[in-house]
């Protein structure tokens, strides 16, 4: 409990977190579009790809969650970042990458795994739709043909070598992330 005698909660998610080089691409092609269409960019510190988001929880289920990730046995695989597209329903600029089948293995092992630990979602949960926020509150009338033509080829592969858990605060200027902990791909491929 804390002083003011509510369970401790955090908003949760697992995420994959681009590398330097990459996320300065991607931050690139945010700013520009949100200069040219209007609306916000993602700081460039932000930019990630949601594996499964857990909503608020109890700070009690930690351990059981770095357990459920630690038993997440997915290899390690490159991501292309080859596509930008907008979501009018959110108003919101997002990059996805060319089809992964090491990023779905990945999002599955991470539900399964959660899941047999019985860890509950207090929150809807979207379908899994990979993607990077880029900029969100897009003018309604942004012309989704000039968004998807804007080139990504540019941008550096994306070698995943580990995915994180993360916390997310709302604040005046924005969520704010902190990863709270890191977990490697070590599984090895069968050939
Ligand atoms: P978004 O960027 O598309 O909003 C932290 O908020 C992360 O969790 C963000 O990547 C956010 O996606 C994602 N997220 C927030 N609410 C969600 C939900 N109900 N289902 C799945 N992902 C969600």
């Amino acid at each position: 409990m804390t002083e003011n005698g509510d369970a401790a909660t955090r908003r949760l998610f697992f995420a994959l977190w681009p590398p330097a080089e990459l996320a300065a691409g991607l931050d690139a092609i945010a700013s520009a579009a949100a200069q040219r269409f209007g609306g916000k960019a993602s700081r460039r510190e932000k930019l990630h790809l949601t594996l499964a988001f857990l909503g608020e929880q109890s700070v009690a289920i930690l351990p059981a969650l770095h357990d459920a990730a630690r038993r997440v046995a997915a290899a390690p695989f490159d991501l292309v970042v080859d596509r930008l597209g907008l979501w009018r329903h959110n108003r919101l600029l997002w990059a996805g990458c060319a089809p992964s089948p090491g990023l779905d293995a990945l999002a599955a092992q991470l539900g399964a795994a959660l899941a047999s630990a019985g860890i509950t979602w207090t929150e809807r949960q979207r379908a899994f739709k990979p993607h990077l926020t880029l900029a969100r509150k897009l003018p309604a009338a942004t012309p989704a043909a000039e968004i998807t033509a804007i080139s990504c080829a540019g941008l550096p592969a994306w070698p995943c070598t580990r995915f994180v858990l993360a916390a997310s605060q709302p604040s005046a200027a924005g969520s704010l992330y902190s990863p709270l902990a890191e977990f490697p791909l070590t599984a090895v491929v069968a050939k």
